[in-house]
């Protein structure tokens, strides 16, 4: 039997890792990729023992992409059929912190999928790219929005308009990427802010996760008031209690997620 396209894999205590295993297509995001990755983390939200979750490629490639083998042929019908964009939301409504491990290739989707996420870690040789338009297509997973947020008009413009690719450390000037280190410890430092964070208590996490996301689609206003009820609420948590007591009694916290 030949080995699942999305592996899952469990580094440490508390972290789950989903690794897309198409070596043999530069990752590239087949239906049965997206369709995997979606219910994995669909389960992994209601998964006591996971508090975050890593989104791994392997070293040449973290995805090249949508399937440009599977598409071609298809017209616009199909391509509705397929329903991606519901894919696209399972994947984005994850509660728990997602951090994407970017090695090699992140290319249209694959740009796109580690743009869901919530950290992106890449290697210092990583390529990132909206190369669509050189296809006959544009980008269809979210870039024209959320590059253009992270990056601003004249940045997202230039590489959605090219399709040229360009380079980490460009990214993470553009506030694509959250930090660069060498390609061997891209998963490594991945796991390790997994494992931070995992320490953590989980309702706050959540509650950060998603006053932070809220935020983006919100007014200021709207999204300060939105924050202050998040904040309030967790005032009923026995993590806020034992949190706040450890600090006062200089002792470690022990957090139970309620
Ligand atoms: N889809 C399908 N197969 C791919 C893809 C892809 N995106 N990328 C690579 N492959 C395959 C190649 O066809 C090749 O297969 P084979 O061995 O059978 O010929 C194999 O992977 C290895 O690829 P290369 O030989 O090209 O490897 P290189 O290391 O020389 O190059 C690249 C790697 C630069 C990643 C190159 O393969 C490439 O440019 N790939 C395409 C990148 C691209 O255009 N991505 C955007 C795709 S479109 C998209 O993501 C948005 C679609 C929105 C749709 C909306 C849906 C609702």
């Amino acid at each position: 039997m030949s080995a699942s396209v999305v592996l899952l894999e469990r580094p440490a205590k508390g972290v789950a890792l989903l690794r897309i295993n198409r070596p043999e297509a530069r990752n590239a995001l087949n239906l049965e990729v997206r369709k995997l990755i979606a219910r994995h983390l669909t389960e992994l939200a209601e998964d006591e023992a996971t508090r975050c979750v890593v989104l791994a490629g392997n070293e040449k490639s973290f995805a090249a992409g949508a399937d440009i083998k599977e598409m071609a042929g298809a017209g616009t019908i199909e391509m509705m059929q397929r329903g991606v964009d519901k894919l696209w939301r399972a994947i984005c409504g994850c509660p728990k912190p997602v951090i994407a491990a970017v090695n090699g290739f992140a290319l249209g989707g694959g740009c796109e999928l580690a743009m869901t996420c919530d950290i992106i870690i890449a290697g210092e040789s990583a390529k990132f790219g909206q190369p669509e338009v050189k296809i006959g297509i544009i980008p269809g997973g979210g870039a024209t929005q959320r590059l253009t947020r992270v990056a601003g008009k004249y940045q997202a413009m230039k590489y959605i308009l090219t399709g040229e690719l360009f380079g980490a450390l460009e990214a993470l000037t553009m506030g694509l990427v959250s930090e660069v280190v060498p390609d061997a410890e891209v998963e490594s430092r991945a796991v390790a802010i997994a494992t931070q964070i995992a320490d953590l208590p989980p309702l706050a996490i959540w509650l950060a996760k998603e006053s932070v996301l809220n935020g983006m689609e919100a007014p200021l206003g709207s999204g300060l008031a939105y924050e202050t009820k998040l904040v309030q609420i967790l005032f009923s948590s026995q993590d806020q209690k034992e949190g706040m007591a450890a600090f006062i009694e200089k002792r470690k916290p022990k957090f139970q997620g309620k």
